[in-house]
């Protein structure tokens, strides 16, 4: 039997704007049908304030492991490439176990702060001596493990990688656990579909690292590889990668990219930071999205993507937490805002028009660049409307509206309250994620059991 239940909420953000006295009805973990304006009725889970779970477009779930472990200052200045090699080093000892339980934490805390679908771009393949593992998908099952156990969405992006820079140079040692040809690549693809295969609405793509890990030839077939799914690159994120292409082609990264393939709605371009003015018309004038990671960027130097001028003609954009330094989806669009409040001087920058929350504007964005960046919230097709609309899986917010940033508010002044205000978070209430309230008063209903592995992973991690 499907079982169906009834949700009331004060207030709910649809996707045409916020409405009075919600219900949703919730049927095998999708939105079944949507009410406004009606009483709440026996049976009805009441709450006051819905809006829809966030997706997170790019995560290094692994990375979570180290997070704060790389703020000490080296011999020589640091940046975004010595910051790496404290990542190669703490990803070289990693087992299974190890992926899985950090993996499990991340999901909890991303959900515990509003993001109901993650995009795990999923690039630790083999073991600690760069071989295949028996099984060579045993890494991206633990992925799966992990979004299982947690409950929240998948959207499992396979990573193609063979090179260490342009031109086709060979792979470092660091690298010697991501390192595919574009066969045992394909063999990845196919065992990641079997890993999500049981996943509610779990979805599959596939990511091209960057255009410094892959050659045009190579590119082109790892594209193919997904014919429907999402396709995610590293693109741009450093001022050395952009000399680099430069160097190599001719052509700055974003444009060498626009040039060389049909850059549609399946595409999402993590970190599209350092693009010319021709560039961010064009990627704005295109189907894509950008995938926008501004914390994890303040944090590794990255620079500062001209989020004014791209969403000025249209741009899309989702957001990630990335290197997961800090698991906060109010956080990233706050991040967002200021970097342009920092580099301009103003203020109210994100968003058009007199009397425009901003706080709105960033979340309506983040919800429909997200949905289509991931996907899966539509029966795993890429693209679908995200939202609390009828048909989309039933990832619902509910947010705490005692929290002292919130009170007396109503409607869009909520979200600015939670992103610009609550330091710290505490605004989240529950989450329901394909039906199922997997947080409650701000907490994981599994939070102490993943805490648990996690803690024993890290204490063992951090000692050798
Ligand atoms: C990554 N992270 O794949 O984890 C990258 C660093 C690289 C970010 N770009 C490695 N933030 O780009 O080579
Ligand atoms: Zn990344």
């Amino acid at each position: 039997m499907t079982p169906v239940h009834t949700l009331w909420f004060d207030q709910a953000l649809l996707p045409d704007g916020w409405a009075r006295h919600v219900r949703l009805t919730i049927a095998a973990g999708r939105i079944a049908a949507i009410e406004t304006g009606v009483d709440h009725a026996p049976g009805d889970e009441r709450h006051v304030a819905a809006v829809p779970g966030l997706c997170n477009v790019h995560s290094h779930a692994f990375q979570r492991g180290m997070a704060g472990l790389a703020e000490t200052r080296g011999p020589a200045d640091d940046d975004f490439w010595t910051w790496r090699e404290v990542m190669y080093r703490f990803l070289d000892r990693l087992t299974p176990g190890d992926v899985e339980a950090i993996a499990a934490q991340a999901y909890v805390e991303m959900l515990e702060g509003g993001f109901t679908r993650v995009g795990e771009f999923h690039y630790l393949h083999h073991t600690p001596d760069g071989r295949p593992y028996a099984n060579p998908a045993e890494l991206a099952e633990r992925v799966a493990a992990a979004a299982e156990a947690t409950g929240i969405g998948l959207t499992l992006l396979p990573v193609f990688y063979a090179h260490a820079d342009f031109g086709g140079a060979p792979p470092k040692p660091g690298q010697r656990r991501f390192i595919s040809d574009v066969d045992s690549f394909a063999g990845l693809v196919e065992g990641g579909r079997r890993a999500i295969a049981a996943l509610p609405d779990a979805n599959l793509g596939v990511a091209p690292h960057s255009l410094r890990a892959v050659t045009p030839d190579e590119l082109q077939r790892v594209v193919a590889l997904a014919p429907i799914g999402p396709i995610h690159i590293h693109v741009a994120e450093q001022v050395k990668e952009v000399e680099a292409c430069l160097a190599w082609s001719g052509a700055r990264p974003v444009a060498w990219l626009l040039d060389h393939h049909d850059v549609d709605h399946r595409w999402c371009l993590i970190h599209a930071t350092h693009v010319d003015a021709a560039e961010v018309a064009a990627v704005a004038n295109g189907g894509e999205v950008v995938g926008l990671c501004t914390v994890t960027e303040a944090n590794l130097g990255d620079g500062v993507f001209p989020t004014a001028d791209y969403l000025a003609l249209g741009g899309r954009f989702g957001v990630g937490t990335d290197s997961n330094i800090a698991i906060d989806a109010a956080g990233e669009l706050k991040m967002l805002e200021y970097a342009q409040r920092l580099t301009r001087r103003s203020r109210n920058i994100l968003v058009a028009g007199e009397g425009g929350s901003v706080g709105s504007a960033l979340f309506r964005g983040a919800i429909a660049g997200g949905a289509q960046a991931l996907g899966g919230g539509h029966a795993g097709v890429s693209g679908g409307p995200g939202g609390l609309s009828v048909g989309a899986a039933a990832d619902i917010v509910a947010l705490d509206t005692e929290h002292p940033s919130l009170i007396g508010r109503s409607g869009d002044a909520l979200l600015d309250g939670w992103i610009f205000a609550a330091a710290g978070g505490g605004v989240v209430d529950c989450v329901w994620r394909h039906g199922a309230k997997v947080v409650e008063r701000g907490r994981h209903r599994h939070a102490s059991a993943v805490a648990r592995l996690y803690s024993a992973a890290l204490r063992r991690l951090l000692a050798t």
